[in-house]
């Protein structure tokens, strides 16, 4: 039976239906108690200092959030010391360097790509994906041919440390897919500029030595990062594969829209996902967001987890309280 002549049949009002409590409300209370931040704000996991301070500097100069966010983590993206995000990131088992990374514009719009080798800026190729292209996300070999084409060059990304590493892991071959709860390095990046617009990005390697083909949370949309122009933005890192089950990022925007504060929707959003895996004592997972007013939060399974914020020109490591 469809919907509507369920509805009609079991003589369901609006009015009862209103009151069933829904995330998908339309309403908002983002607004109403608290006091406006000073704008432009750069927020990003963990402590992406350089990158926060990118994007800080370029908003501060007028800058779009869009631009922002790309410019910023694209720091990272080409910091060869960090073995999680783009160049110098860490192979899967069979030594590939595989990317994945999206982008949100505050007009809703999104790119992604996932399975992208040899392109040490995945961020700009999603761009390119959602800018000139009418679909949101590309993988593997045609991401690799999209890029080429729009002039991207291809690149070695193993580096020397990388590769000694991973040869140091073919020894034992010991695949666990749980991610080292000290050390983690995905960018998820989210800016608010002089207009009040919001953006986001996340850009990550994903899992140091997972399978060949794993894909993660962070270019999934809604999942690794959620951008909602009218009530905030999210952004996860940690254990992609807990955060895809609970599509976390939409998750804490949607909890924002229902009047949660970015501090309690990232709690809350964390809260579930320990609920439905008994195993969270073993992986991390970690939200930040930021609402429409400049309010900004940061909540983990573990403790350890920290953001970067940068605000009226100046740049902080915030740490963030936890769920053990
Ligand atoms: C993933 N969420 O691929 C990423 C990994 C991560 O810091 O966040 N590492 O599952």
């Amino acid at each position: 039976m469809k919907r509507r002549n369920f509805i009609k049949k079991a003589g369901i009002t609006g009015a009862v239906l209103g009151t069933t409590p829904s995330i998908f409300a339309k309403d908002f209370s983002v607004n109403q108690n608290t006091k406006k931040s000073s704008l432009p704000i750069a927020i990003a996991t963990w402590n992406f200092h350089e990158a926060t301070k990118r994007a800080g500097e370029l908003l501060d100069n007028g800058t779009s959030a869009l631009d922002a966010v790309e410019q910023g983590v694209m720091v990272e993206e080409a910091n060869l010391k960090n073995t999680t995000v783009g160049n110098g990131g860490a192979p899967d088992r069979d030594g590939n360097v595989t990317l994945d990374a999206c982008i949100m514009s505050p007009n809703g719009n999104a790119g992604s790509v996932v399975y992208l080798k040899n392109i040490e800026h995945p961020v700009s190729v999603a761009r390119k994906v959602m800018e000139d292209t009418p679909h949101v996300m590309l993988a593997g070999e045609g991401a690799l041919q999209f890029a080429i084409q729009n002039g991207f060059k291809k690149k070695n990304l193993l580096t020397e440390n990388s590769e000694k590493a991973w040869k140091e892991w073919l020894k034992e071959k010991e695949y666990k897919p749980i991610i080292n709860i000290e050390n983690h390095d995905t960018i998820g990046m989210l800016c608010i500029d002089k207009d009040g617009d919001i953006a986001g990005a996340c850009t990550t390697s994903g899992l140091a030595y997972k399978m060949n083909g794993r894909v993660g949370d962070s270019p999934i949309i809604g999942s690794g990062l959620f951008v909602d122009n009218e009530v905030g933005a999210a952004a996860a890192t940690g254990m992609g594969e807990a955060i895809m089950k609970s599509v976390g990022s939409f998750l804490v925007v949607e909890l924002m829209r229902n009047g949660k504060s970015p501090q309690e929707a990232c709690k809350e959003a964390i809260e579930r996902i320990v609920k439905k895996n008994d195993n969270h004592n073993d992986f991390q997972a970690c939200f930040i967001a930021i609402n429409k007013n400049g309010e900004v939060g940061g909540y983990s399974i573990h403790d350890g987890f920290s953001y970067a914020k940068y605000q009226d020109g100046e740049n902080k490591n915030v740490k963030c309280k936890s769920h053990l």
